[in-house]
């Protein structure tokens, strides 16, 4: 047995890449400096890959920016307005259509199936003409070559590529991407070829479209697309990858192609992938991949259940090779530069670099028969067992805690209708009523303030007397400019989850544990561990700080239980809705001493509600239910007069209305300015009975909107959403803009519910 990897993190050690790349934005590290930085994280990969004991290791996984607008680029699939700069500078005009210039928009970015990763989305249309490019597959894998390695060129496959596309700007909103299937092929079967010229045995198609509920029409589109490929002659051997999931119908169709291996998931849920794969009659003939190592999570192996499995897959196919279960990018490079972490709890962990060496000894135990890895299975069972019995794991009052909740306990006193004339009593807010969701530039100032505490160039007193001149000057402003419901700005919080792991028990940091989210921008998510308590208030301060320097009300701010899971690594070893349980208590201590502390208004949002719904439909229900059930707990402590708000920033909610409304909170404020309210609309269609606020303006761009695009947005509100139940706010958080677009764009917000409020009709 082989042991294989699909992708591993791009960044390096230090996030060199990070650095180079945003050096050339910046003119201060020139073309020639950046192409060898990625050379030499290539090459450092491939070495730490092979010396972990990975015999085929893959190639042009690696990207500057993104792997979905790297195909793009493969495939000749340019936008129109992009391509000027492209012709002019090959690396400007990529990434060009990665951040957009001065004159043209870039590329859509969304979220990469249900992972915090975020790709470019393509755009094609009618008038799509494909051309092959494969000069980037082909001379990354020359590269691997030349370091005497045996590459696999990893591609996005062609389904997956079309159905994640998007009509073009100007093309017809019903144009479907995957009508192009036949002429995006012929350009695959020429990469294909040149790749075989280049002297590649294998290469990879990526499908994990497949692993998503998908249509008789689709899975024909994959049957022939499949078919296609598989009947060139010139190419190499085709490995159809899936990850994310089970493959479901797809997986006898995959079974029935004429390609020559398939790789599936066989963590968690995925599981089901064994049994299925015996029910279509295994891959006679085929080499089968299996992912066993969970390339989404950072937990160490079970090396015994491991064996189980792929000696089970045995019997299934021609070859079984060893692989993690989906790409290593999502996971960070290597543990064993975390030295702050508990050395009880280091030894549970495994990022990128352990999983490899993990992969490595289950391929050997495979093909050695165990007896070959007895050491590593002794070490394996030990830790495990140490995790299983510890302390750490297992706190008796938290378990108390979460075995007593009751369906009350999830359930608030009194329904909305009630609740809202309390709140509107000791509120006394206006109609239409302005406020933020939360956050406020986070300035350089407050950036150095954070380094220079940990560095230990000012103490605590010293930082928090900063962020309280900070608070006062963002209290300040918002009376001026005359908002409704204030904010202390969070001048505190470096990232909305982490500054809540850091003072949960339970919850366990890392220094170096960087994950790309998009491009050059990295997050570091926390570690759910153990079970997870809350020693003392964590916002209250602040919060109540805020309150005692005006007479408006301030509102609290907290991440909500489904956001604080789905943007950390999870515990494995109890169900998600366990774990989502305990947060939400702990969450529910911190909104319960908020109330008792005066905050009239708090809000709990939860950005994370729709990115986390599970590939499969069938699996909508029991998430739903424990997500909305989680909020539910975290909130329904409070009395009827303490309003409740959320707040959520996806363009697309219609698939979850339902859910938002099972939430019940009083107020939710959602990402719209750049849906043109069509989320108000959905809202009212489903018969939203509460308060909502869609935002009025884009906050991902500088740019100011004035008071009357303003009025006009709200006005498009007031069609879909009356005026007592219509809340006036940007579109999110405003930590990453600057101080003079902030002030001027929430004056003219504030001007535009003035206007409105003015005229006879709205006054409610
Ligand atoms: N927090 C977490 N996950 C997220 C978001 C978040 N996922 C979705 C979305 N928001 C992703 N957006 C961003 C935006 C900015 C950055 C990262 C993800 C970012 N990162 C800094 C960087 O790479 O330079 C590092 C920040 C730090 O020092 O902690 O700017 O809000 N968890
Ligand atoms: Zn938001």
């Amino acid at each position: 047995a082989r042991a294989t990897v699909y992708g591993y993190p791009r960044q390096g050690q230090n996030r060199e890449l990070k650095k180079a790349v945003e050096g050339y934005w910046k003119g201060r590290v020139g073309a020639d400096a950046l192409r060898t930085t990625a050379e030499d994280l290539r090459r450092s990969n491939w070495r730490q890959l092979s010396d972990a004991g990975i015999h085929e290791v893959p190639s042009g996984d690696f990207s500057y920016y993104d792997h979905v607008l790297d195909t793009s680029v493969m495939v000749g699939a340019v936008p129109e307005r992009h391509r000027a700069a492209v012709d002019a500078d090959a690396l400007d005009g990529y990434f060009a259509m990665a951040r957009g210039t001065q004159d043209v928009a870039p590329l859509e970015m969304t979220k990469w199936f249900d992972t915090n990763y975020h790709y470019l989305v393509p755009e094609l249309g009618p008038d799509t003409v494909f051309t092959a490019d494969p000069a980037k597959q082909v001379s990354e894998f020359k590269e691997a070559l030349a370091l005497g390695l045996t590459a696999r060129p990893v591609l996005v496959g062609p389904l997956t590529y079309l159905l994640l596309a998007k009509p073009a700007p100007g093309v017809a909103a019903d144009f479907e991407p995957l009508t192009l299937l036949d002429r995006l092929l012929p350009v695959y079967a020429e990469i294909l070829a040149d790749l075989r010229a280049a002297g590649a045995e294998w290469v990879q198609l990526d499908e994990p479209s497949l692993v998503q509920d998908r249509t008789p029409a689709e899975l024909n589109a994959a049957a022939r697309a499949y078919r296609d490929l598989g009947g060139e002659t010139d190419r190499p051997k085709l490995l159809v990858a899936s990850y994310f999931g089970r493959l479901g119908d797809a997986l006898p169709v995959l079974a029935k192609a004429p390609i020559d291996g398939l790789a599936l998931d066989l963590t968690g849920s995925a599981a089901g992938n064994l049994d299925a794969l015996a029910a279509v009659g295994g891959l006679p003939g085929k080499r089968l991949v299996a992912g066993v190592v969970d390339g989404r999570n950072i937990w160490i192996n079970d090396y015994e259940k491991s064996l189980a499995t792929l000696g089970t897959l045995l019997g299934l196919a021609d070859r079984v090779d060893v692989a993690a279960s989906c790409s290593l990018l999502h996971v960070p490079l290597d543990a064993t530069a975390e030295r702050d972490i508990d050395p009880e709890i280091s030894r549970w962990l495994a990022f990128a670099r352990q999983k490899t060496e993990e992969i490595a000894v289950l391929a050997r135990g495979l093909g050695q028969g165990t007896y070959a890895i007895t050491a590593e299975l002794i070490t394996n069972r030990a830790a495990l067992a140490s995790r299983a019995g510890s302390a750490l794991t297992r706190d008796p009052a938290v378990r108390a805690r979460t075995a007593a909740v009751t369906d009350a306990d999830a359930r608030r006193s009194q329904p909305y209708t009630e609740r809202t004339t309390a709140q509107r009593a000791r509120l006394g807010l206006p109609p239409l009523p302005t406020t933020t969701i939360g956050s406020f530039p986070q300035t350089d100032e407050l950036r150095t303030a954070r380094a220079d505490l940990r560095g230990g160039r000012i103490d605590t007193a010293g930082y928090e007397e900063r962020i309280k001149e900070e608070i006062r000057e963002v209290l300040s402003f918002q009376e001026k400019a005359g908002l409704d419901v204030l904010v202390h700005g969070e001048p505190e919080r470096n990232d909305m989850v982490q500054y809540f792991a850091e003072q949960l028990t339970g919850y366990v940091a890392t220094n170096h544990g960087w994950v790309q989210s998009y491009g050059t921008r990295y997050v570091r998510p926390p570690v759910l561990a153990g079970d997870i308590s809350r020693p003392e208030p964590m916002t209250v301060r602040w919060t109540s700080y805020a309150q005692s320097l005006t007479d408006h009300p301030v509102k609290g701010m907290l991440t909500g239980p489904v956001t604080m899971l789905a943007w950390s690594f999870v515990r494995d070893d109890q169900p998600l809705a366990d774990t989502a349980r305990q947060v939400a208590l702990a969450l529910r201590d911190e909104v319960n001493d908020l109330e008792a502390a005066g905050t009239s208004v708090i809000q709990v949002d939860e950005p994370a509600l729709r990115e986390t719904l599970p590939p499969r439909s069938a699996d909508h229900a029991d998430y739903l239910a424990w997500a909305t059930e989680s909020f539910r707990l975290t909130t329904g402590g409070v009395r009827p007069d303490t309003q409740i708000h959320t707040h959520m920033c996806y363009a697309e909610f219609g698939d979850i209305v339902q859910a938002i409304d099972d939430l019940d909170a009083d107020v939710i404020s959602l990402e719209a300015a750049r849906s043109h309210m069509q989320v108000a609309r959905e809202l009212a269609a489903h018969g939203y009975p509460r308060e909502a606020g869609p935002g009025v303006y884009d906050i991902h761009s500088p740019r100011v909107p004035s008071t009357e695009e303003a009025t006009a947005l709200l006005l498009k509100g007031l069609e879909a959403i009356p005026a007592e139940r219509l809340w006036v706010n940007p579109d999110c958080g405003l930590k990453t803009r600057g101080w003079p677009e902030t002030r001027a764009s929430l004056e003219n917000m504030v001007a535009a519910a003035r206007e409105i409020r003015s005229r006879p009709a709205a006054d409610g």
